[in-house]
């Protein structure tokens, strides 16, 4: 049912790309283009992309430039309660962090590039939506690399969920987990890490000792310190239009990108592409130290 690519196959160190950001995290068109550069930095860091997706219910790790494109909005986001229905009927799927987790742990992918983890929103308590990122995470024996989790979640709370479920919280030269488009400000991270080989030593150890997944969280390098009164108002705007469940982060980031004259979606391109680079890094820090036994 997975499809790897050849070229995946033969390399050492891979670094797993997700598809929900190429198809719904960005504006028609540019997605694809935020997903070449992705695979592009993979590379120039010495480790192979394998960017994962459904087509025509082919469960893809590892796509052509052609494929990639095929991934529109018209994509069905693809969870990992989604993948075997859309393997199933032949459709075509968009993998959120926890879907290309679930192929990582079928493939034996280690690391994964992508812009901000899914995790447990405001207002949970009177509407629990707590994201499957999180569960795919603690189960999967991978390093994610992202700028922390989704600008729109509670990020306490997710922080504390991450906690519970064991997952160790990495910051890349920092000391608390970044909140997406701003670097500071956020709860305090596990460990601090200042290279990619220490991250790398850090995962082999977690991984020896029986653990599953870790968070590496890289802040911006461009923080956008007054962003949250716009987030406010996009979700509250999300809320006023009667958006729901999966339409909320596409709305709320589409307002953003309108309402900022472009500053967040400059600063969601670069911090992918950059955490994508980190990732190659990681991939090929744990290809060098070895096997986890
Ligand atoms: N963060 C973004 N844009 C996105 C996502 C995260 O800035 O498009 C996507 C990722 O694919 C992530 C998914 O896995 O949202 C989580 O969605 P949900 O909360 O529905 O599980
Ligand atoms: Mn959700």
């Amino acid at each position: 049912m997975i499809r790897v690519s050849e070229e995946v196959r033969a390399a050492t160190a891979v670094v797993a790309l997700e598809t929900t950001l190429v198809a719904h995290g960005f504006p028609a068109g540019e997605g694809i283009r935020v997903g070449r550069e992705a695979e592009r930095r993979v590379r120039e860091a010495g480790a192979v992309p394998a960017t994962v997706g459904v087509l025509d219910g082919e469960i893809r790790v590892g796509l052509s430039e052609d494929e990639l494109a095929r991934f529109d909005p018209t994509a069905r986001k693809t969870g990992p309660r989604d993948l075997a229905a859309c393997a199933v009927r032949g459709e075509t799927g968009a993998t959120t962090v926890g879907g290309t987790l679930a192929v990582c742990r079928a493939a034996g992918i280690r690391v994964m590039g992508t812009g901000g983890l899914g995790g447990v929103h405001r207002g949970f308590a009177a509407h629990p939506d707590i994201s499957a990122d999180l569960f795919a995470l603690a189960s999967t024996q991978v390093v994610v690399v992202s700028s922390g989790v989704k600008s729109l979640l509670d990020v306490a709370a997710t922080a504390e969920l991450l906690e519970t479920l064991g997952v160790p919280v990495l910051g890349y030269r920092a000391d608390e987990l970044p909140l997406f488009y701003r670097a500071r400000g956020g709860p305090p991270v596990s460990a601090r890490v200042e290279s990619a080989a220490e991250a790398a030593a850090l995962a082999l150890a977690h991984w020896r000792l029986g653990g599953a997944g870790l968070l590496l969280a890289r802040p911006p390098d461009d923080s956008l310190d007054d962003i949250e009164p716009l987030l406010g108002e996009g979700l509250a705007e999300a809320e006023r239009r009667g958006v729901v469940g999966q339409g909320v982060t596409p709305f709320v980031l589409s307002f953003l990108h309108e309402r900022s004259g472009g500053r967040t979606l400059r600063a969601n391109r670069d911090l992918v592409v950059a955490n994508a680079a980190l990732a190659g890094d990681v991939a090929t820090a744990l290809s060098a130290a070895g096997s986890v036994e």
